[in-house]
């Protein structure tokens, strides 16, 4: 297993890669290592903005315990775990259950400091400010002995003018984390109204990672340090602090953007401010103006301008809008953003049982397909551009369109939007709140403001960002905090969701949505009434998986209006299984395996902790398995199954189903979770199913006894005519009977294809049937395979059960594979006499993705896999290579 031993700089790029083992790495050490940092993704600095000069302070620091002597090497941007792991102090927190070694960390404060060279050249810039990206969180900083200021936000980018405090030659800088836990304790006891406890030692008053102090997929690891760039930089004359630009699209032919700039001057000279917009690197529009006041507006508009769509609508078109600053012909400073052209908007419309909830792009409303995003690693700090890019990409090949960005979590560096601009993900943002009750303090609110200020101006140029959401489950818990606390109020809630941030948002951001929490129920947010839940707005449906119910409870209730949590849980993948145990650890419900899923409280013999949940799920529906591997496969395809009953019901559903947005996509350590990506980015089988039930064209059933009704949804703005094709058939290999007819898929659309209705054929014998309902004598012996075609290609195929997967009475499918190489590729043939239920290709000691995977093989069909990522060689992967179905799991 891994352990950080003192490591240099090369050190650390061998550590990422084996972090992240995707890239190929043995060319890139020599050169890569000097970017080092910059691949880093929260160690990049990408706001499009100049600066005259720096000095940048990233790198070679020392850091110790307030109450240590011995300094030891940091290297920054960090947070002290990756530090104390570089230098060896630490065992690697996810193997085992060494999470419990290491938190001797959390209770101690901790210092960082450095010495750096100032020029006299350096020291004649006209401002110098010392620029921090991310201090977590209760900060003094020290420059030359002086402080310069306390901090006590993790998220705001800070900036402090420090050129009085610099001198030519060598300067320090050096900076205290104080404990949060501490700080907690101390805003508490100074505020009267916060009369409850919070286990963790969080509190409402810290403005910093929530899912840090332990949730129930997440480790606890509570971070401190330097974790974003720090530098000094420098700027001559003046300087450009704000671009903001707003769109006017009412005329489809001619777009006009209302660009703002706002600067500072510190030279008395005649200045201009020169404005382009480049599409590509094509220059669409240009002006200057001279500067007279410190907010310059100018209005440009674009002739028949692009439109920014959606993943699977259209393209992204990126717009830059740069401005200089001019002293004359020189540029003194320069900033520029990247736009797209689209509106976003909040669509409510009242119906007979309440009010629709539903997100329009450019004038339609769209089904928002996609996930839940947390942290993607508990030390933030060590996550790749690569990383993300996979993740990202992941979504992409998933058919997403969005991402909701979970407010127990970070504000992504700008890698993460810019990927999502660039392949149209839309982002539901949440704002960081998620650990309340909340009260509306003064000072609090203040930190709030300024939080909100320094992240809406970070991000409102990104036209991927679809809304601004106040909290994660705020309001939904509001009725039961008023009722348990008397200091809580409905009113300090307001103050804070409903005036302080959407005030602030719409200061610098005036046209974006925000949505004061998620859920947020506007008719109803004191549930009230029995439909308080489905009457309004966006729905947290955890009735399955928390609330015990089989997975048909989704398809039985469609009447939510847009679905922004469901979820269900189950192991990563084996490779990553071997990464945090030992051969021992590896039986269900070992120690170990309990330790990585922190789902449920482990208190003694609690039989709802998330292991045992899982467990209890697979009895419900699979037959038990036969060994340990098979338990993880059934498990994954247990979760898969899960998510698609729900997913296809509310895809069914459109319109009066707007959304569903599945927990969760990743995971930030190595455990049991809802993720269809494991902490290392590895494709659960849930992943490789979200890209069938996700697919913009989808065919899907639903079985009510012997009756078996087809929707065809497609979710183009394009109608669609195909053929439906439909095959009874018994998993013995006989056919039973076939159809098929002409259809036509309205554009953005869910219609009902087909009603079938096979009694005759599948129905059980009347003598059989007893008041429990529960023979399936004949029905485990049918399924039904679907598809939908066009010009012989296949849009979606599908099939149906008409009963649970642990009855079904499937026989050996005689799998067959065939593995050639095709120029760079390796291609598998998968085939199968009979019905072969979610075969898995795989290798028996390592990790590999394929083009698909998890899928149902009908007898004779022959499907084509091919590999995507591998992390063995090629002969390796023959020798490891193995394909198998659901039979051979039990
Ligand atoms: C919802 C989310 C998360 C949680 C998840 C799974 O509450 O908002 O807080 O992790 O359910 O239980």
């Amino acid at each position: 297993m891994y352990h950080f031993r003192s490591m240099n700089r090369i050190g650390l790029l061998v550590l990422f890669n084996l972090v992240y083992p995707y890239i190929i790495f043995t060319d890139v050490i020599a050169t890569e290592a000097s970017k080092l940092d910059k691949r880093f993704a929260f160690a990049q600095i990408r706001d499009g903005s100049s600066v005259t000069a720096e000095i940048d302070l990233n790198g070679d620091w020392q850091f110790k315990a307030i109450d240590e002597d011995k300094w030891m090497d940091g290297i920054v941007p960090s947070t002290v775990w990756t530090d104390l792991l570089r230098v060896g102090r630490l065992e690697d927190p996810f193997y085992r259950n060494n999470e419990f070694k290491v938190q001797w960390i959390e209770k101690k404060e901790w210092e960082y400091q450095r010495t750096f060279q100032i020029t006299a050249d350096f020291l004649k810039h006209d401002k110098i400010i010392l620029d921090c990206r991310g201090l977590d969180t209760i900060a003094e900083i020290y420059l030359n002995d002086h402080l310069v200021s306390k901090t006590q936000n993790m998220f705001i980018e800070y900036e402090f003018d420090v050129k009085p405090l610099l001198q030519v030659g060598e300067n320090q800088i050096h900076i205290i984390f104080r404990s949060i836990l501490e700080w907690n304790k101390q805003q508490n006891a100074l505020e009267q109204k916060v009369i409850w406890d919070n286990e963790k030692g969080n509190s409402f008053f810290a403005r910093r990672e929530g899912s840090d102090f332990g949730w129930d997929w997440g480790v606890r690891l509570l971070t401190c340090g330097i974790w974003r760039p720090i530098r000094l930089a420098a700027y001559h004359i003046g300087r450009i602090t704000d671009l903001a630009v707003r769109q006017n699209l009412t005329n489809p032919k001619k777009a006009v953007l209302d660009v703002t700039v706002e600067w500072q001057q510190f030279k008395d000279k005649k200045l201009n401010v020169e404005f382009q917009v480049l599409l590509k690197d094509k220059l669409i529009a240009r002006m200057k103006t001279p500067v007279t006041t410190d907010q310059i507006k100018k209005q440009i508009s674009i002739d028949n301008p692009l439109l920014w769509w959606p993943n699977g609508w259209g393209k992204q078109p990126l717009y830059t809008v740069r401005t200089a600053l001019l002293d004359g012909k020189s540029v003194v400073h320069s900033k520029e953003i990247k736009i797209g052209l689209r509106t976003i908007e909040i669509s409510r419309e009242k119906d007979s049982r309440g009010e629709t909830f539903g997100i329009k792009v450019n004038r339609n409303l769209i089904f928002c397909k996609g996930v839940n995003w947390v942290p993607a690693d508990a030390l933030p700090d060590r996550l790749t551009e690569d990383h993300y890019q996979h993740l990202l990409r992941s979504c992409v090949e998933a058919n997403m369109n969005m991402i909701r960005i979970w407010g127990g979590g970070l504000y992504e560096p700008d890698i993460f939007y810019e990927f999502c601009n660039e392949h149209g993900i839309m982002i539901w943002h949440d704002f960081m709140f998620a650990v309340g009750p909340y009260i509306a303090n003064e000072s609090y609110l203040e930190n709030v403001r300024q939080e909100i200020t320094s992240v809406v101006r970070r991000l409102r140029h990104h036209p991927s960002i679809a809304l601004w959401c106040g909290n994660n489950e705020q309001e939904s818990n509001m009725p039961a905090w008023t009722k348990d606390y008397k200091t809580v109020t409905w009113e300090d809630y307001d103050r804070v969701f409903h005036e302080t941030i959407p005030q602030t948002a719409a200061l610098y951001d005036p046209d974006r949505p925000y949505w004061p929490s998620s859920p947020h129920h506007p008719l109803d947010r004191k549930k009230e009434g029995p439909d308080w839940e489905s009457a309004s707005g966006d729905a947290h449906l955890w009735d399955v998986w928390h609330g015990g119910e089989p997975f048909i409870w989704y398809a039985q209730h469609p009447e939510f209006r847009f679905i922004s949590e469901y979820g269900f849980q189950s192991p990563p993948v084996m490779e990553t299984i071997r990464s945090f145990t030992g051969p021992d650890d590896r039986v269900l419900n070992s120690y170990v395996l309990d330790h990585h899923n922190k789902a449920g409280k482990k208190s003694r013999g609690n039989q709802d902790i998330g292991n045992i949940r899982i467990a209890n799920y697979m009895a419900g529906n699979f037959a038990i398995p036969n060994s340990f591997e098979n338990w993880i496969y059934v498990a994954q395809v247990m979760h898969g199954e899960g998510m698609k009953v729900g997913t296809e019901a509310y895809r069914r559903s459109f319109p009066d189903v707007t959304g569903a947005l599945y927990w969760q996509l990743n995971d930030n350590w190595p455990t049991f979770s809802g993720s269809s990506l494991d902490y290392y980015g590895r494709w659960k089988a849930l992943h490789y199913m979200a890209c069938r039930f996700f697919n913009p064209v989808l065919v899907s059933g639903f079985v009510e006894g012997t009756t078996v009704k087809i929707w065809g949804v497609n979710d183009q703005l394009l109608q669609t005519k195909a053929t439906l094709k439909w095959i009874l058939s018994r998993f013995d290999g006989t056919e039973v009977k076939r159809g098929e007819q002409p259809v036509m898929l309205p554009a953005n659309s869910s219609t009902l294809l087909a009603e079938l209705d096979f009694e005759k054929d599948v129905g059980e014998k009347p003598e059989y049937i007893t008041y429990r309902k529960d023979c399936y004598e004949s029905r485990r012996q049918y399924y039904l395979s679907y598809s939908l075609v066009r010009a012989g290609q296949e849009l979606s195929s599908n099939v149906s059960f008409f009963t649970l997967q642990k009855y079904l009475a499937l026989e050996d499918p005689e799998l067959q594979h065939d593995i050639k190489k095709d120029g760079d590729q390796l291609i598998i043939k998968v085939s199968a006499q009979r019905f072969a239920a979610y075969v898995e290709l795989g290798l028996k000691e390592s990790y590999v993705r394929f083009s698909d995977n998890y899928f149902h093989l009908l007898p004779g069909e022959t499907k084509t896999i091919r590999l995507i990522e591998s992390e063995v060689p090629i002969a390796e992967f023959e020798k490891q290579f193995y394909v198998k179905s659901l039979v051979d799991s039990y």
